[in-house]
């Protein structure tokens, strides 16, 4: 009969191993068909087919494993694997990201893209990486527009009042005050209910989020002031990372930059259909929005929680990308 060494049987058993399929789960904070759903689903078809089916996985949508800062925190302690966010929480964890989450900074979509697709974005990848965090490739939420139930938004004027849902996010905070509403810093998965319940007023996110929430059942008012561009980010547990070789790294990296391309494709798509969307389902969307006078508030009282820690030169540099 043949013997079998132990160290035979151990290395058996950890090439079987090394071969079994490892589950992948992809978070986020949006309903299965939204942007962050499309680039979930983007993610996992071309991790599974890099690997030859060793990894496999599914999507974990709609706030079911918590908010974004709770799941960015999942992240950081190696109990979720992967999470698709917007920066909204992110600068609570790297403060330099702060600067992508100014008002008015970005001039429109191919300007924000150009800026994460380039020496800048990966300058911040990289000091995601230095918080405990990998950053795979920066994803995209959109341009953000203030919604509310009460009445039509033209004016700084009127947001006076205005109890106003913003993520948790200083910069954001600081512009709302700024411009004259009361901000209320919420994660995403309770924000629906606080705007049925009138505990929030409004609240403010991109075309792509509103129709996902379908924030048109709980807002009648759309105000199209485009005041930040939200980016989002593919995010990994550095633990899980640390535990592939490199040609696994080299798959995760591909399949978040298939994610980010299949979510930004969808943004396209809805920036395109979206408005229309809003209005056959009830929303006022007003569009004659003089941004300057928004713009100068918002600037004013926003810039500082970024400048005064990293001065502007971070600023300069995204404002001066062609
Ligand atoms: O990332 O919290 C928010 O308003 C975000 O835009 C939403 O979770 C998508």
């Amino acid at each position: 009969m043949k013997h079998f060494t132990l160290g035979a049987i151990a290395a058996l058993a950890l090439t079987t191993a090394s071969h079994a399929q490892q589950q992948i789960v992809v978070g986020h904070a949006l309903s299965p068909a939204s942007h962050y759903g499309v680039g979930a689903d983007a993610f996992l078809n071309t991790l599974t087919e890099l690997s030859g089916g060793t990894f496999t996985g599914s999507q974990a949508p709609a706030g079911q494993l918590g908010g974004e800062r709770d799941m960015i925190e999942g992240l950081q302690i190696g109990s979720l694997d992967v999470v698709i966010t917007s920066t909204g929480p992110l600068g609570n964890f790297v403060p330099q990201v702060y600067a992508l989450d100014l008002p008015f900074l970005f001039r429109d979509y191919d300007h924000a893209r150009t800026v994460l697709d380039g020496e800048i974005g990966q300058e911040l990848l990289d000091k995601i990486g230095e918080n405990n965090l990998v950053g795979l490739a920066w994803s995209e939420n959109g341009f953000r527009h203030v919604t509310n139930a009460r009445h039509p938004v033209r004016t700084p004027e009127d947001l006076k009042g205005l109890k106003l849902r913003t993520m948790e996010n200083r910069v954001h905070m600081a512009a709302f005050e700024g411009m004259g509403a009361a901000p209320t810093p919420m994660a995403f998965p309770e924000l629906f209910t606080a705007l049925q319940q009138g505990v929030v007023d409004g609240q403010e996110n991109p075309v792509t989020v509103i129709t996902a929430a379908k924030f048109w059942e709980v807002q009648k008012y759309v105000s199209l002031t485009g005041h930040v561009y939200s980016p989002a980010v593919v995010l990994a547990s550095p633990i899980l990372l640390d535990s592939l070789t490199e040609e696994q790294k080299g798959w995760f990296m591909e399949a978040a930059k298939a994610s980010a391309a299949a979510t930004r494709a969808e943004v396209n798509r809805l920036e395109e259909a979206g408005v229309a969307l809003l209005r056959e389902n009830g929303m006022e969307v007003i569009t004659d929005i003089d941004k300057a006078p928004f713009a100068a508030l918002a600037e004013e009282s926003s810039y500082a929680v970024y400048t005064d820690q990293y001065g502007s030169e971070m600023i300069e540099r995204i404002k001066a990308v062609e």
